[in-house]
């Protein structure tokens, strides 16, 4: 299998996990696409779910698929959110937001019973860090708040560079919410739930791309099949 049919792999697994009734969280990126779109077909085929899409591209793939959406204003408590990850460490610790869609990612997750992470191979990691970690922080006061994450991160570890600001076209890159992001490039990260706190006890950190304690479920698929890792 390749990158591409592992990532349909591990979303066609997820699907198994959708009953009808359920109110879902719908992921971002490519491989939660995949797994929008199986929705999508099942729901066209009579399969009774409502669904709350983590950002303004996944609601456009939904609305076109025929998915009937909510809100977590109407509905707060969602059943299961299926979504991706840019990082899957040990005791499905998480870096999510590659996509620039974490901040209404965690809020998503964090309002459902059950996340299910569905990932190709190349996301499972034995330390979270190479991937750079976005943090999404409010345009007002950046310089002051980018200072800050970084003597944040120096308190508890090498804190690498500093950050880069996220662009898009030579421009800011800006979140659905409004929000800028920048990377920072740890290379490893010795505990990240600590890290996890000291981020969002910064000022202007609107949400960072740790995911600890959330997620309950890995469907990872490699190039020999899919596994299960909870
Ligand atoms: C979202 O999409 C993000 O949190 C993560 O950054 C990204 C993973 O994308 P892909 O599935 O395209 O690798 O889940």
């Amino acid at each position: 299998m390749n990158v591409e049919a592992q990532k349909r792999a591990a979303a066609t697994r997820a699907v198994e996990f959708v009953r009808p009734g359920m109110r879902l969280g719908l992921g971002t990126g490519s491989t939660a696409k995949h797994f929008v779109e199986l929705v999508g077909e099942r729901v066209r085929a009579g399969l009774d779910i409502i669904a709350v899409p983590t950002s303004e591209a996944t609601r456009a793939d939904a609305e076109r698929y025929g998915i009937p959406l909510t809100t977590l204003d109407e509905t707060p408590e969602l059943d299961v959110t299926v979504d991706g990850a840019d990082e899957i460490g040990p005791g499905l610790t998480l870096i999510k937001g590659g996509g620039g869609a974490l901040l209404r990612e965690k809020i998503v997750a964090a309002a459902s019973g059950r996340m299910i992470v569905i990932a190709d191979e190349s996301k499972a990691v034995e330390t979270l860090g190479r991937f750079p970690l976005p943090i999404e922080i409010a345009p007002f006061g950046y310089g002051a708040t980018e200072k800050a994450i970084h003597s944040a991160i120096a308190g508890l570890q090498s804190p690498g560079p500093l950050p880069l600001r996220r662009t898009k076209d030579g421009h800011a890159f800006v979140t659905d919410g409004g929000h800028w992001i920048i990377d920072a490039a740890l290379g490893r990260i010795d505990d990240p739930a600590a890290l996890a706190r000291a981020l969002a006890a910064v000022p202007g950190v609107m949400e960072h791309g740790l995911f600890v304690g959330i997620a309950q479920m890995a469907i990872v698929a490699g190039p020999d099949g899919v596994r299960i890792v909870e």
